[in-house]
C-alpha cells in the first residue's frame, strides 16, 4: 500500500467533511466531532500507533491495515506462572540485626543482609502476557484512494475507512462489556465486495530479559500493520485450528517464569459470520469470498478463577459468550455496548477551547504540541484517560496494570505488573474526581486478595499481625519484597493502597461500603502497630527497614529508617482507620492506640536548602541523583492533603523548593506526578508547562499512550488527574471540613472553558464555567447531605445542601455568592 501526499490530503479533507458515524445509545445516527476523536491518515506502523479498545477484561490494539489487519489481543488474567507464595521464611530471624545495622548507619551491611536473607523467592514476580493476534488478510485490496482510521472515545469504537477501486470499505471494532466479546464488522458500500481470510497468531517474544527496576528499557521496533512477522516458532503445546463448527481457535498455556510453572490454559475463539458470499474453512483459517458484510466475534478466556485456583474452563466461557452475542444483530450489539460505555464516559465533559491546531490528525497534534496552541489536545488527552480507565478496569475484571490492559509481549517491561510504590496508585487517581468510582472496584478486589496473602507474609517474615505488601504485586497476589534490596525493601505499599479504599468511601460516604473494607484498613494498621520500632532518639516510632521509593541516599544505598513518605502514608492510614472506626462505632481502644502511635511518627522536616526532607537525616543535597523521577516525600502534598498552601504554608514552600531542585523533566509518570503537585501549589503556569511536557512527542506516543518510555499507562492517568487538580481540588481543612477549591490553577492558555460532572469528597457534583480567566458560574449538586467550604481566589463560602439539591454560585466583585 502506498500513501501519497495526495492521498493524505484527500483523507484529511474527507475526515472533516465526513466525520465518523457512530450510533448513539438511542439508536440515532449522530456525528461525533473531533472533540472525542483520535484519527490518522495512515495505518499504524508501530504498536504505539495502534488504537486500544477494551471492555475491562479483554481488549485489542487495532492497527488499521488495508490489505492486512492486525488486532493484537489481550485477556487480563493471562499472566505467566501459577499460584505461588514467594515469602522467605529466613527473613524473620534476620530482621532484628537488619534493624540494628540500619540504626547504626551501616547501610551497606544492612543491604547485604536483606539481600541474603529477606528477599522473596523467587526474586521476581510473574509477567502479564499477550494472547497473540487476530489476523485478517484481504487478498484483493490494494492502493486505497483515501484512508482514515479513528478511535471515537465517546462511542468506544475504532473505525478504519478507505476507498479502493470504486468501493468504500468500513471496518468497525469494539470490545463489548454487556456481551463480553470483541465485535468486528467489515462492510462495503457495494454488495459482494468483501473477501477476507481470518486466523490467529501467537505473540512473538519481544523482550529477552526483564529490565532492572528503575531503568527504562528501549522498546524494540516490532511489526507494523503491513507485514506479519512469522519468524518466532509457535510456543510448545499451542494449538491453532479451525473446528468443524467453523470457529477458529487458538489454545495454549501461559509461560513458566522464574521457576514458577505456567499453570493456566487459555483459548481465543473467533466466529466468522458472513452476509452473502461463501465461507470455507481450511486448517487454521476461515475464508470468506464475495460477502456483502462480515461480522467476526472474538471471545477470549483463561482457566484463572482466582489467585489460588486455575481450573476454569476457557472453552466453556468462550462458547457461552459467543452464543449470547450471536443472538444479537450488529446494531444491537453496538448500541448495548455504547449505552454502557456512555453511562460512565458522559458523566464528565470538558471544553478548554478550540483552535485550528485541533483540525489536524492526532499524531501531527502530538508532534507539534510543544509549540502549538492546542488546548483541545489537553481536553482530548483528559477524556482519553477516562476512556482508558473505563476500558481496562471495570467491576469483575483485573485492576489496571502498568499497561492497563494492552500488552503485546510475553515478557513486557517490568512484567507489566502492579508497581505499588506509585504506578498502580496513579492509575486510579482520576477515578473518584472524574466520577468513575465503579472503575476502582478491581483495585479494591485486588487489595482484598493481597490483604489475605499479605497476612501470611506479615506473619512469616515479620512475626506481625495484620498484612503487608512491598513495592510490587502480580496476578497471584505475591506480597514479599522483590527485584533487589535497593527497590523492594519497602513495606508501605499496602498502606498506600488503603488510601484508595478510604477515598472510595470519602467521595461516596457510603457507610455500608466502609464497613466492608474496614477490616482491611484495620489489619493494615495492625501490621504497623506491631512493626514500627523505637528510633534511637527515643522520640519517634519508625519503619525499619524501609526506603524512600527507589531513591539512593548514598551511592547504591536506599535502605533507611522512617523515610518521610512512610510517615506521611502512615499518618493517613492511622487517621483514616481511626475515623472509619468512629463512624462505624467500633474498637474504642484501638482508636486510642492509633491516635497515640500517630503522634509519635516523625514530622515532616525542612532541610538546609529550604526543601522538604526525604529522609530523617538531611541527605538530600548530596544524593547521587538530585533529579530523581520519584518524588515520594511529596506524597504529603499530593495525593494526600497533609501539606497545603493554606494550612501548612512552610511545608508547602519546602515542597516547592524540592520540586525546583528535582526539576520538571522525568519519566511519563514522573511528569504526571509533578503536574498534580504544581497544581496543588496553585502554580497554574508551571502546571501548564508541565502538562505540555507530558503531551509532547517525547512523553506521548502517536496513539496518545504515555511514554515512560516505553509505554506505561500511569502517565495517562496522572495527566487526567493533574488537569482535574488544576480546575478543582477537594481537600480537608485541619478541622476536617470538606473544602472545595474552584479553578485553583487555571492557566492563561485556557482563558475560557467549562467542565461538568466532577466530584468532590462527600458526594458533591461540581460543574464549572469560566471566562476571561475567572469563574463565571459553579453549579453544585449534592448526592448526599453535607456542608462544604467553597473557595475561589481569595473568597470562601460555606454551602449546606440536602441530598438531591443543587446550588449555583458566582463570583461577584471577587466574592463567591449563591444565586
Ligand atoms: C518503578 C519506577 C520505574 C517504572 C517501574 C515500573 O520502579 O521507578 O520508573 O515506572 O516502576
Amino acid at each position: 500500500m502506498t500513501f501519497t501526499r495526495r492521498t493524505v490530503l484527500q483523507a484529511a479533507a474527507a475526515s472533516l467533511l465526513a466525520p465518523t458515524i457512530s450510533r448513539s445509545a438511542s439508536g440515532e445516527r449522530a456525528a461525533s466531532s473531533t472533540q472525542n476523536l483520535l484519527w490518522y491518515d495512515q495505518p499504524a506502523a508501530e504498536w504505539v500507533e495502534a488504537l486500544p479498545v477494551g471492555n475491562g477484561r479483554i481488549g485489542a490494539m487495532v492497527f488499521g491495515g488495508v490489505e492486512r489487519e492486525r488486532l493484537q489481543l489481550n485477556e487480563d488474567t493471562l499472566w505467566a506462572g501459577g499460584p505461588y507464595d514467594p515469602v522467605n521464611p529466613e527473613a524473620r530471624a534476620a530482621l532484628p540485626e537488619v534493624r540494628r545495622l540500619v540504626f547504626a548507619g551501616e547501610y551497606e551491611k544492612a543491604t547485604d543482609l536483606v539481600t541474603a536473607k529477606v528477599m522473596a523467592k523467587p526474586l521476581r514476580q510473574m509477567s502479564y502476557q499477550s494472547v497473540g493476534d487476530l489476523r485478517l488478510t484481504f487478498p484483493e485490496l490494494r492502493e486505497p484512494q483515501s484512508y482514515r482510521r479513528s478511535l471515537d472515545i465517546d462511542g468506544a469504537l475504532a473505525t478504519t475507512r478507505f476507498t479502493a477501486g470504486d468501493v468504500t470499505y468500513t471496518r468497525e471494532i469494539f470490545a463489548s462489556t454487556p456481551d463480553n466479546v470483541l465485535v468486528i464488522r467489515l462492510s462495503a458500500d457495494k454488495p459482494r465486495s468483501i473477501d477476507v481470510d481470518a486466523t490467529f497468531h501467537w505473540p512473538t517474544p519481544s523482550q529477552p530479559a526483564e529490565p532492572p527496576t528503575g531503568t527504562a528499557p528501549a522498546r524494540t521496533k516490532r511489526i507494523g500493520a503491513i507485514v506479519f512477522d512469522d519468524k518466532a516458532p509457535a510456543p510448545a503445546g499451542l494449538l491453532l485450528q479451525t473446528l468443524p463448527d467453523g470457529d477458529v481457535v487458538m489454545r495454549g498455556r501461559n509461560s513458566t517464569q522464574h521457576g514458577i510453572a505456567g499453570k493456566l490454559t487459555y483459548e481465543a475463539r473467533a466466529r466468522v459470520l458472513n452476509q452473502g458470499g461463501t465461507k470455507k474453512s481450511s486448517d487454521k483459517s476461515v475464508s470468506i469470498r464475495d460477502a456483502d458484510s462480515v461480522i467476526i466475534l472474538v471471545a477470549m478466556a483463561t482457566s484463572y478463577r482466582n489467585y489460588e485456583s486455575v481450573d476454569g474452563d476457557p472453552t466453556a466461557l468462550n462458547l457461552a459468550a459467543l452464543e449470547q452475542a450471536k443472538g444479537h444483530a450488529f446494531d444491537k450489539l453496538l448500541s448495548r455496548h455504547q449505552t454502557e460505555h456512555r453511562r460512565l464516559f458522559r458523566r464528565v465533559s470538558i471544553d478548554l477551547g478550540h483552535t485550528p491546531a485541533a483540525e489536524k490528525p492526532t499524531d501531527a497534534r502530538v508532534r507539534e504540541s510543544m509549540t502549538s496552541n492546542d488546548p483541545a489536545l489537553a481536553a482530548l488527552y483528559y477524556q482519553y484517560g477516562r476512556y482508558l480507565l473505563i476500558s481496562c478496569s471495570r467491576p469483575g475484571t483485573q485492576a489496571a496494570n502498568l499497561q492497563g490492559l494492552w500488552n503485546d509481549m510475553l515478557n513486557p517491561p517490568w512484567g507489566s505488573k502492579y508497581t505499588i510504590n506509585i504506578n498502580t496508585e496513579m492509575n486510579y487517581w482520576p477515578a473518584e474526581p472524574t466520577d468513575l468510582g465503579e472503575c476502582v472496584e478491581p483495585l479494591i478486589a485486588m487489595v482484598k486478595d493481597i490483604s489475605v496473602t499479605g497476612t501470611r507474609t506479615a506473619r512469616t517474615m515479620y512475626g506481625a499481625r495484620g498484612w503487608v505488601t512491598h513495592h510490587n504485586t502480580d496476578l497471584w497476589r505475591a506480597t514479599a519484597p522483590i527485584d533487589g534490596t535497593k527497590w523492594g525493601m519497602w513495606p508501605t505499599g499496602g498502606a498506600w493502597l488503603c488510601l484508595h479504599l478510604w477515598d472510595r468511601y470519602d467521595y461516596s460516604r457510603d457507610v455500608r461500603y466502609l464497613e466492608s473494607v474496614y477490616p482491611i484498613l484495620k489489619s493494615s494498621a495492625e501490621f504497623f502497630l506491631d512493626t514500627l520500632v523505637e528510633h534511637p532518639n527515643g522520640k519517634w516510632l519508625v519503619t525499619n527497614p524501609s526506603m524512600s521509593p527507589e531513591n539512593y541516599h548514598h551511592d547504591e544505598v536506599s535502605i533507611a529508617p522512617g523515610p518521610a513518605m512512610d510517615n506521611q502514608i502512615l499518618r493517613d492510614l492511622f487517621a483514616n482507620t481511626a475515623q472509619a472506626a468512629k463512624i462505624l462505632g467500633r474498637d474504642a481502644d484501638f482508636i486510642t492506640k492509633l491516635e497515640a502511635t500517630r503522634k509519635r511518627l516523625p514530622p515532616d522536616q525542612i532541610g538546609a536548602q529550604g526543601h522538604l526532607q526525604e529522609w530523617l537525616e538531611d541527605w538530600d543535597a548530596n544524593v547521587p541523583d538530585i533529579h530523581h523521577r520519584h518524588v515520594s516525600h511529596l506524597y504529603g502534598l499530593y495525593p494526600s492533603g497533609q501539606i497545603s498552601v493554606d494550612h501548612t504554608p512552610q511545608l508547602a514552600n519546602a515542597a516547592r523548593k524540592t520540586l525546583e531542585i528535582r526539576g520538571d523533566e522525568a519519566t511519563g509518570w514522573g511528569i504526571g506526578w509533578r503536574l498534580n503537585l504544581w497544581a496543588r501549589l496553585r502554580d497554574a503556569e508551571r502546571a501548564h508547562r508541565i502538562l505540555k511536557l507530558l503531551l509532547g512527542p517525547e512523553r506521548t506516543y502517536p496513539n496518545l499512550f504515555d511514554a515512560h518510555p516505553p509505554f506505561q499507562i500511569d502517565g495517562n492517568f496522572g495527566g487526567t488527574s493533574g488537569v482535574t487538580e488544576m480546575l478543582l481540588q477537594s481537600l480537608k481543612t485541619p478541622k476536617g471540613e470538606d473544602e472545595v477549591l474552584l479553578l485553583p490553577a487555571l492557566p492563561s492558555a485556557w482563558p475560557q472553558g467549562s467542565i461538568s460532572g466532577l466530584r468532590a469528597r462527600g458526594g458533591l457534583g461540581v460543574d464549572l464555567r469560566w471566562r476571561n480567566g475567572s469563574l463565571e458560574e459553579c453549579r453544585l449538586m449534592a448526592r448526599r447531605e453535607g456542608t462544604w467550604l467553597l473557595r475561589a481566589k481569595q473568597s470562601s463560602l460555606p454551602v449546606s445542601l440536602k441530598a438531591g439539591r443543587s446550588q449555583t454560585l458566582r463570583l461577584r466583585d471577587g466574592a463567591l455568592v449563591a444565586v
